[in-house]
C-alpha cells in the first residue's frame, strides 16, 4: 500500500517537472529570468518585491499566488507594476501547471524580470518546481530563529535568502548566530541579505545580486 502511494507521489512529481521544464524553456526563449519567491504568510514577500522592482533597470513582470484574493496584484499595479494573479482556493503551494496557464495569458513584450510570489507557506512551495531559473527564501525576523531546523528543505533549495524585518530585532529574541549556523549547515553558499522593508535597507545589494544572477 506504502509502494502504491510513493509511485503516485514520483508521477505527479515527474509531470509537474516536465511542465516546469517547457514553462522554463517558454520565458528563457523571451529572455526572462524567473524568480520563484517562497517565504511564510507575512514574511514581507510582497513588500519586497516593492523594494526590489524599483531598484532594478530591467522590464519586471509579477504573478502572484494566493489561497484566495487579488489584494497583492492590486497593491503591485497600483505602482505601476505588471502583474497578474493566480488563486489556488485552499491549495497550499503553487505548481508547474498553474503557473504554465498564467504565463500564457500574459504578455512578456521584452525581457526581463518575472517574479512569482509562491502561496505564504515555509513547507510546500519548496517541494514543487514551477519553471523558475531560482529560488529565493524570505524570513524575517519575526518568524523566529529556529525557522532553518524546523523547515530544512526551504533553506536548503534557497539560491538567495532574504532575512527581512531587522528593524523589529531590537522588540525580539532573535539570535542571528543560532539562526546562520543553521542556514549554513542545509546551504553553505546561498546569500543571506539582511533587509528593511520600511527604510529599503539592504535591498540595494539583493537587487545588484540579481541583476548579476539574472545576466541582465
Ligand atoms: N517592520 C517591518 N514591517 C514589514 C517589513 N516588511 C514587511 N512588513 C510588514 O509586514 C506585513 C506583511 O508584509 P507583506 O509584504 O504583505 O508580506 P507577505 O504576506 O509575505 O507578502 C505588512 O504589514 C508589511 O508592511 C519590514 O522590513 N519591517
Ligand atoms: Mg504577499
Amino acid at each position: 500500500m506504502h509502494m502504491v502511494k510513493k509511485d503516485v507521489m514520483t508521477d505527479i512529481r515527474a509531470e509537474n517537472d516536465h511542465i516546469a521544464a517547457h514553462v522554463n524553456g517558454y520565458l528563457s526563449d523571451k529572455g526572462v529570468f524567473t524568480v520563484n519567491l517562497m517565504g511564510a504568510p507575512g514574511a514581507g514577500k510582497t513588500t519586497t518585491l516593492e523594494n526590489l522592482i524599483r531598484r532594478l533597470a530591467v522590464k519586471c513582470y509579477v504573478v502572484e499566488g494566493d489561497i484566495e484574493s487579488d489584494i497583492d496584484t492590486e497593491r503591485l499595479r497600483g505602482q505601476g507594476v505588471t502583474a497578474s494573479q493566480i488563486n489556488t482556493f485552499g491549495a497550499c503551494h503553487l505548481d508547474a501547471p498553474l503557473l504554465h496557464n498564467a504565463v500564457h495569458a500574459m504578455t512578456f513584450a521584452e525581457p526581463g524580470i518575472l517574479f512569482v510570489e509562491n502561496v505564504g507557506n515555509l513547507v510546500c512551495p519548496a517541494e514543487f518546481s514551477i519553471g523558475e531559473d531560482i529560488k529565493l527564501l524570505q524570513v524575517s525576523v519575526a518568524d523566529g530563529s529556529d525557522k532553518p531546523y524546523k523547515y530544512p528543505l526551504a533553506f536548503e533549495k534557497a539560491d538567495a535568502i532574504l532575512l527581512s524585518k531587522i528593524d523589529l530585532t531590537p522588540y525580539l529574541n532573535f539570535d542571528e548566530e543560532f539562526f546562520m549556523k543553521g542556514v549554513r549547515h542545509l546551504n553553505p553558499n546561498a546569500p543571506v541579505f539582511k533587509v528593511c522593508g520600511v527604510t529599503g535597507e539592504g535591498y540595494d545589494a539583493a537587487a545588484a545580486w540579481l541583476m548579476d544572477r539574472s545576466g541582465k
